[in-house]
């Protein structure tokens, strides 16, 4: 076993020593504990945000290639260091071994484009109406931005906004997820060894009372949340009450449509990966198989054959290809979800039992549940783990009317031979992310990110579109 780690917030570019109360346990073992937290609470924010209000106007007046610098430096530390995070990670979190230190890389590529972004902030020059006047719009950092990241991704998220934010000159205050703070940790430390000056970016390890203190705090200028779609619908009231910038990532019911003409083997395969990799815990995951009358029983027999084959087991054992749940939480939800979705008529194809392994661990078997209904609950609500369920369907536009037809619109697939019917899909499935013959999860870092209806809220994250929150435009007018 691992010494666990004492962790601590960052405040003005120090870490704070302040009491450690809660345990945080290895979901695979959890006999180990992974690392101590502090419980930060309104004192903590407060200073967090005053450290990051000041440190603003030199960060923010900073030449670009300074902001760029640093997180190319970070970038590169954490790439060169994927397998020890990597492993702090998947301990912490669950995820393989692999997705671990796959997410690592992840986050220092981030971090690397960031870097080039910092130096393309564009502006434009307009011709007024009246003669002789001319007009510049110029990207402004906005100020200090308050995060409040996720679990499931607990070092690519916080990468994914925080890098944006510090290279168009933003200052930042992270809180990250409950369960995962230790590798956010790491991140803020990483940022800190590539040269990042103090206040720029600070850390403040709790629970819901730190998000909400940075929602309420009147120096925050803007928030970016991702996590579920109830709490980030108190975010957005709390943001909008006081007119501070919002954008919110939340759930998905992501469809995946399983046409007649597909390739069985791609149709499974594809399956497999969005719905059970990363044990489920995306919030891109395909966990609606919605599958034409023709390919349903042999999609159903091939994919449930798979899924009896995947080996569930503790992150860092190399043959493990899903681990477990973050949280016992999860882990009762996903068997909860199960168990509605029998008791409305589904029916489990594979998976459903409660698993025991040799280590104590918040294991859940991977599951799929066919026969079950558009309107049944485990349709509709999102489960966050290894659970799929299929609809069967007669057409193609039957199909789609299903995966348009619940809250959620983050990503929506389909596996299709037909360039008509994939045409179609692109333009009329009301999902912000659609993918042809791709999983619904596993995106890339450099494109804009985000869904429709109650995925998502605010401008897109990621990519070129990154800029559009992060920087205000000023419009000058200048006559000669
Ligand atoms: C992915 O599918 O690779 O929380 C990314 C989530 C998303 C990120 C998914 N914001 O699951």
């Amino acid at each position: 076993m691992t010494d666990a780690l004492n962790l601590s917030h960052w405040i003005d570019g120090e870490r704070v020593d302040v009491a450690r109360p809660t345990d945080g346990l290895n979901p695979s073992d959890t006999r180990e504990v992974v690392a101590r937290h502090p419980d930060g609470d309104v004192a903590e924010v407060d200073a967090a945000v005053a450290a990051a209000k000041a440190a603003f106007p030199s960060w923010s007046e900073a030449s670009p290639e300074v902001r760029s610098d640093i997180l190319d430096r970070a970038g590169t530390l954490l790439m060169e260091r994927r397998e020890a995070l990597g492993t702090l990670l998947s301990r912490e979190e669950g995820k393989t071994l692999a997705e671990g230190i796959g997410e690592t890389v992840r986050a220092g590529r981030v971090l690397k484009y960031f870097a080039g972004e910092a130096l393309r902030v564009h502006g434009q020059n307009l011709a007024s109406v009246r003669p002789g006047v001319e007009i510049q719009t110029y990207r402004q950092a906005v100020g200090v931005f308050g995060l409040i990241t996720p679990w499931n991704f607990p070092i690519a998220i916080p990468a994914w906004k925080a890098a944006p934010a510090l290279a168009f000159g933003n200052t930042v205050v992270i809180k990250p997820a409950g369960p995962t703070p230790a590798t956010a940790e790491a991140l803020v430390a990483i940022l800190h060894e590539a040269g990042l000056p103090k206040g720029v970016l600070n850390l403040v390890i709790g629970r819901g009372r730190v998000g909400q203190a940075l929602v309420d705090h009147r120096d925050v200028d803007g928030l970016s949340f991702t996590g579920s779609q109830g709490v980030g619908a108190g975010v957005a009231a709390g943001a909008a009450a006081r007119q501070a910038r919002v954008q919110l990532e939340m759930g998905g019911k992501n469809p995946l449509i399983v046409l007649d003409d597909a390739d069985l083997d791609r149709a499974v395969q594809i399956a497999l990966d969005g719905s059970f990799f990363a044990t489920g815990q995306r919030c891109t995951a395909s966990s609606r198989l919605i599958v034409q009358e023709g390919i349903h029983d042999r999609f159903v027999a091939a994919l449930s054959e798979r899924l009896a084959a995947l080996k569930v087991g503790p992150a860092l054992d190399p043959s493990t290809q899903v681990g477990p749940a973050v949280s016992e939480a999860q882990m009762e939800t996903s068997y909860r979800y199960i168990d509605i979705a029998t008791s409305e008529g589904g029916r489990v194809a594979q998976g459903g039992e409660r698993l025991k392994l040799e280590t104590p661990g918040w294991y859940v078997q991977p599951t799929l549940l066919v026969d079950t209904a558009a309107d049944m609950r485990i349709n509709n609500e999102e489960v966050f783990g290894p659970v799929a369920s299929t609809v069967r369907v007669k057409t193609y536009e039957e199909a789609l009317e299903i995966a348009n037809g619940v809250e959620f619109g983050l990503s929506a697939g389909i596996v299709t031979s037909s360039l008509k019917h994939a045409r179609d899909f692109q333009r009329r499935a009301k999902a912000g992310m659609t993918m042809v013959n791709l999983p619904t999860a596993g995106v890339d870092y450099h494109v804009p990110f985000g869904g429709t209806k109650k995925s998502s809220y605010g401008a897109r994250e990621q990519g070129f579109a990154a800029v559009d929150f992060f920087t205000q435009i000023k419009t000058s007018y200048t006559a000669g």
